[in-house]
């Protein structure tokens, strides 16, 4: 009876492992997926630029927890063009989708330009914890300071 214990809690390790390794929920299991869907996601707000056209983020520095759902709100309040680029980190998490101006893109993001004024929201699950860099891809905006790093911490 013990070593069928301690049999099932090993599986359930590797089990834990796999959900962890795997890049997407498409490798998850059905009912751990439909949780996390089903989780309210958590605002975050990053603004991109400022009304006095400073070339950086705010913040600079952001945090998610792997496993949870996010809602990103990115606005650009100021006068010129700005891209939040961090493609380490778009490979390690699921993006649901993208909404902006009336439109929904689902898949793969790596990158997301916005004019000025504009508003995007990112519906993304966080997956592999690390540390990844962010930039806006403007030639000379992130020479002036316009980077940040993103942290996923394990859950
Ligand atoms: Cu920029």
């Amino acid at each position: 009876m013990q070593h069928i214990q301690s049999l099932c809690t090993f599986f359930r390790l590797i089990l834990c492992l796999g959900l962890t390794i795997g890049c997407g929920l498409g490798y998850m299991d059905n009912a751990v997926a439909a949780g996390i869907m089903r989780q309210e996601p958590v605002q975050v707000h990053v603004s991109l630029g400022n009304t006095a056209n400073e070339l950086k983020f705010e913040p600079d520095h952001l945090t998610f927890a792997s496993g949870q759902r996010y809602q990103m709100v990115l606005k650009n309040p100021s006068s010129q063009k700005h891209y939040f680029t961090a493609k380490d980190f778009a490979d390690n998490l699921w993006t649901q989708k993208v909404q902006a101006a009336g439109v929904e893109v689902k898949g793969a993001i790596h990158e997301l330009e916005l004019q000025p004024g504009a508003e995007a929201d990112w519906v993304f699950v966080s997956m592999k914890p690390g540390i990844y860099e962010l930039h806006c891809s403007i030639a000379g905006h992130a020479e002036a300071g316009m980077v940040g790093q993103i942290i996923i911490e394990a859950s």
